[in-house]
């Protein structure tokens, strides 16, 4: 095992849950409101991983159109068991409230079955299969779940394989170890004759915490393993480069050794714009239980090599964007957006960025604190209020745009506006140089710093800054992290506006020098 280069999975990648086949791990996180839903990655060693698919990725399995960017495929949970493959998940839906369902797949790179849906109250389910190969379903409910019996309880259920159904009594697990507030994200192991309940506690926030109970049936009693919390960074000190630490599944290598995936933030000056990703802890059996980064007390070890020199990552319309880490929001828009001589050529949508729609939009993840994101592009044919440029997007009420769209007098205009629930404020525009348009966006310890390069420019024109807090989850709210990408929209319907993006390139920058 090499040194862990945390976090091993950089970006908006939280709620994690690994399996191991062989000696090969998988790995998902959630994926709320974009699409492909549910990224499924996969390792040999746990530190380094591949994108090799998505669990949601056909529009049938999944419609996630008019809901907050921040609901949708919240917490899933991936295993194995002869042979196949299993996802657990929920969509969250705030004015309806969550459902649970479980896919399939003999390939985790897919395809994967469409969702049956099960009859289950709760966020964040998880399976256990027992050694007689029944397979348990653990989920949370909160508070105030119509059937709930607690302050927040984890509840179990047998699932029939056979039928995909959730079949007996449900048993009420545990009620959490802290206040028994947002005990959540359930995961049940065996462990030399104990059945191990982890949780995940205290709200996802700087009180996150992983807590345990323990039993001898699986079906409990379960009582609270006193030695929880048993990972936590609510003591570390705000100063700590990583904070918000919890939510962790475990697994075992081939030779016996314990790891366990959990999410965490890196903060700057108090705020994080990265959302929650997922972190590596080694884990050790005591008599008692598992201990979390055991010889480290519970902190984790973080490497500053946040960017490698001269990496460069460019969008490669002519290959899977999915795939190359690239989402929409919603659902597809491939009939939007269209590969053209090594180009993405995008129409502009009818959705807007700031509606719960699916408008013309594609974006990676934000995954180091400093970094380029380099869009050249030419629109044609642009009319009314469409537009078409960069987004630094958070929330569909929190993004700023750096896009080219008309003035009052129809000339072509780069302007960048910032959104929020309040709308939309326009920071500043500037004529649109002729011929292609180059539009930045740097990302450092302080600001968001839009700027403009074209034809006939001498040099690259600042034209805003924007703080860096502004697109913070601490501001934004929500459980996202800032995506990268290209948007086109502003169409009032059928358009012959066009918006060809001719690349788009993300450079990770090295920490300033002390
Ligand atoms: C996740 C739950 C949580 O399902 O956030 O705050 C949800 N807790 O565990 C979305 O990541």
């Amino acid at each position: 095992m090499r040194a862990i280069d945390n976090p091993v999975l950089a970006g908006c990648h939280p709620d994690p849950s690994v399996c191991r086949v062989g000696d090969t791990y998988y790995l998902v996180t959630s994926s709320f409101g974009y699409f492909p839903g549910i990224p499924v990655h996969r390792s040999q060693d746990l530190v380094e991983w591949e994108l090799i698919g998505h669990v949601l990725d056909r529009p049938e399995q999944v419609d996630l159109h008019g809901l907050d960017m921040s609901d949708g495929v919240w917490a899933s949970t991936i295993r194995h068991h002869d042979g196949v493959f299993y996802v657990v998940s929920g969509i969250a839906r705030e004015r309806t409230g969550a459902s649970i369902f479980v896919v399939t797949a003999t390939d985790p790179a897919g395809p994967w079955s469409d969702p049956a849906e099960l009859d289950a109250e709760g966020i964040d389910p998880s399976l256990f299969f027992d050694d007689d190969g029944r397979c348990w379903l653990t989920a949370a409910r909160d508070a105030v779940a119509p059937s709930a019996t607690g302050p927040g309880e984890l509840w179990m259920r047998e699932l029939d394989l056979a039928t995909l159904r959730l079949v007996g009594e449900t048993h009420v697990l545990w009620h959490g170890a802290l206040s028994g507030q947002w005990v959540e994200g359930p995961h049940l192991y065996l462990h030399a004759g104990r059945y191990v309940l982890l949780a995940a506690e205290g709200g996802t926030e700087r009180h996150h915490a992983v807590t345990a109970a323990t039993a001898t049936a699986v079906t409990g009693p379960y009582s609270t393993d006193p030695r929880s919390p048993l990972l936590t960074h609510r003591h570390v000190g705000r100063g700590h480069p990583v904070q918000n630490v919890g939510h962790a599944d475990l697994v075992d290598t081939p030779s016996g050794q314990w790891w366990a995936v959990v999410l965490g933030v890196r903060p700057v000056a108090g705020t994080h714009v990265l959302g929650r990703e997922t972190f590596l802890v080694p884990v050790e059996w005591s008599p008692d239980g598992p201990v979390f980064a055991p010889g480290v007390g519970a902190v984790l070890v973080r490497d500053e090599g946040d960017a490698a020199p001269g990496h460069v990552e460019a969008l490669d319309p002519g290959a899977s964007l999915a795939l190359q880490g690239w989402s929409s929001l919603r659902g597809p828009v491939a009939d939007r957006m269209a590969p053209q001589d090594g180009a993405l050529v995008l129409t502009p949508s009818t959705a807007r960025l700031e509606g719960c729609g699916a408008p013309t939009f594609v974006a990676r993840r934000q995954q180091h604190l400093r970094f380029h994101a380099t869009c050249r592009l030419r629109v044609d044919g642009l009319t009314g209020d469409e537009q078409a440029g960069l987004v630094v997007f958070m929330h569909q009420d929190r993004f700023v745009t750096l896009a080219l769209g008309l003035d009052d007098t129809g000339a072509l205009e780069v302007r960048v506006v910032a959104r929020t629930t309040a709308g939309s404020e326009v920071l500043a525009r500037a004529p649109a140089p002729g011929g292609p348009v180059t539009l930045r966006v740097t990302g450092d310890d302080t600001n968001y710093t839009f700027t403009l390069d074209g034809p006939g420019q001498a040099r690259p024109l600042t034209l805003a800054e924007v703080d860096r807090s502004f697109l913070s989850t601490e501001e934004a709210g929500g459980f996202l992290g800032v995506h990268l990408g290209v948007f086109a929209d502003g169409a009032l319907g059928p358009t012959s506006a066009r918006a060809t993006i001719e690349e788009f390139v993300y450079e990770p920058q090295a920490p300033p020098t002390p």
